[in-house]
């Protein structure tokens, strides 16, 4: 590859010949300007310019190899001719800086609602608006951690628990909680190392971690950080076009990855309104060209970037999942009865229940309301559980209580997104590996108090679910939170 020298880039600055610094690579990306899903605004704010900066938490780093055809990669930027500038550091960046500083120290976090607070402390605007952001009013998001709240406990007493063990197999794969970390996109947004966090933190304790489609860091690069053996589960959106969509499962097989969990709750992103009003990509100061085709401006980092996801996807299209590999096909974000036995007679090895963390259709109702009427239902197809089909929820979930709820109603486990992802975005990877030690902790108190040694002792009279569809009155505070973590918080951020 040729060297470019940086004046050479900067001469092709313009809508009609735009060239691109990425990781000290150049590109002319001027033919993909109009195709580019975040829109041209924002490439177009670095032309003739290094865009890594930008580039770099909402791409995985090969997106612009992989979609630019070679004769497009013009060099290497000569680094001779790079002119070093001292990054000024702004006042945002002082700010932010003081917010990290005085992050409680790790020991003084007790639960997992605590990451939240701090992350919404250090986050940058835009990420935290991304990350917390769901869907129109944000009713299902609040709703999900409420149904936990209508669902009460009936432990039993005198068991001998003395000793009680919360290991489970999640798919046919071991793991030492019988939660697993379910699917955020965009994980550089919140830490410089993204997943990563997730992935060695997962490999040290033994839990599995569900890849994003949408991670920041590349599919490989997660798979390297993992250790031999790891498990590792796939979430997937499918792409208009299907022979990406096959290359990356079929590469996800032979890297051995365990479970494909299909995405089937989006085939049109939700509206993010906190996201939306971020204008993600179309940040000031972007340089505004004549004639400019750019209708993605201004509508949140998620719906920039999700145009590539197959609206069209159906039923039709599950045997050709099926045919394409041999993992375990599951799919993500099934609400009733009637679409868990299609998944089922459809011969599929389960559902997770989810409405996508509050973020897709507002006022869907929760996973865990979901639940009873959904067992019923696959009970008239066979004893439950079911060794060879898993129903699964996530959404709200920050409990070893929330947990042992959903597993006393028929759940086979139960998916953490924010949670997770709340605690590398504060402390990285060793705030995930806290997390884990919390729920650890608390998984051994409940079950001891609930009066189960082991997660198949958990049966459903061991809760009272009578009210869980109840959805008369206010939805009731999340008074823990408000009154500890908040007030907390504002003593260590007054300006927050
Ligand atoms: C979400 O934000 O809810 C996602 O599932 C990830 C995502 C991110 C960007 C585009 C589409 C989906």
């Amino acid at each position: 590859m040729s060297l470019v020298s940086s004046a050479a880039v900067a001469e092709h600055a313009s809508r009609d010949s735009c060239w691109i610094v990425v990781h000290g690579k150049v590109y002319d990306v001027t033919d993909f300007l109009d195709e580019h899903p975040g829109g041209s605004k924002i490439i177009l704010k670095y032309a003739g310019a290094d865009a890594t900066e930008a580039y770099e938490p909402i791409h995985p780093p090969n997106a612009i190899t992989d979609n630019l055809p070679t004769d497009k990669h013009i060099g290497t930027v000569d680094p001779d001719t790079v002119v070093k500038v001292v990054k000024e550091v702004t006042e945002e960046d002082k700010r932010r800086q003081a917010l990290l500083d005085a992050r409680p120290p790790l020991d003084e976090i007790i639960n997992l609602h605590d990451f939240e607070a701090v992350a919404k402390a250090v986050l940058p605007p835009k990420a935290w608006a991304y990350y917390s952001s769901a869907s129109d009013d944000e009713i299902t998001i609040r709703e999900n951690r409420a149904a936990f709240q209508r669902v009460w406990f009936r432990p039993r007493i005198l068991r001998d628990v003395t000793s009680v063990d919360w290991s489970t197999t999640i798919l046919g794969q071991k793991s030492s909680l019988p939660v697993y970390i379910s699917a955020t996109a965009l994980g550089k947004l919140g830490h410089p190392d993204g997943e990563l966090n997730l992935t060695r933190a997962a490999g040290k304790h033994g839990v599995i971690q569900m890849i994003p489609t949408l991670a920041s860091c590349s599919f490989d690069e997660i798979l390297d950080a993992a250790l031999p053996g790891q498990p590792l589960f796939l979430q997937l959106y499918v792409n208009r076009d299907r022979e990406i969509t096959k290359k990356y499962v079929q590469h996800a097989e032979k890297r051995g990855v365990k479970a494909l969990f299909i995405t089937v709750d989006a085939p049109q992103l939700g509206r993010r309104e906190k996201d939306m009003r971020m204008k993600f990509v179309g940040d000031a100061g972007a340089k505004v060209q004549e004639g400019q085709k750019d209708i993605k401006q201004d509508q949140g980092v998620a719906r920039a970037i999700s145009s590539f996801i197959d609206p069209s996807l159906s039923w039709k299209d599950i045997p050709w999942f099926r045919s394409i590999t041999n993992m375990h096909i599951i799919l993500k974000g099934v609400s009733t009865p009637e679409d868990a036995l299609l998944a089922y007679d459809a011969g599929l090895q389960g559902i997770v229940l989810s409405n996508h963390g509050g973020r897709q259709l507002d006022t869907a109702r929760s996973g865990l309301e979901n639940l009873p009427p959904i067992i019923a239902a696959l009970k008239t197809r066979g004893p439950w559980p079911n060794p060879n089909f898993s129903v699964f929820i996530d959404g709200g979930v920050r409990r070893a209580t929330d947990v042992l709820k959903a597993l006393a109603m028929g759940a086979s486990a139960v998916g953490i997104g924010r949670g997770f992802l709340y605690a590398f975005a504060s402390y990285g990877q060793e705030g995930v590996e806290k997390s884990f030690q919390i729920l650890r902790e608390e998984f051994e108190m409940n079950l001891r108090l609930l009066g189960a040694r082991n997660l198949s002792e958990l049966t459903p009279d061991m809760v009272d679910a009578s009210g869980l569809h109840q959805h008369v009155g206010l939805t009731p505070a999340d008074n823990l939170f408000n009154a500890t973590c908040k007030l907390h918080l504002s003593s260590l951020y007054p300006t927050r």
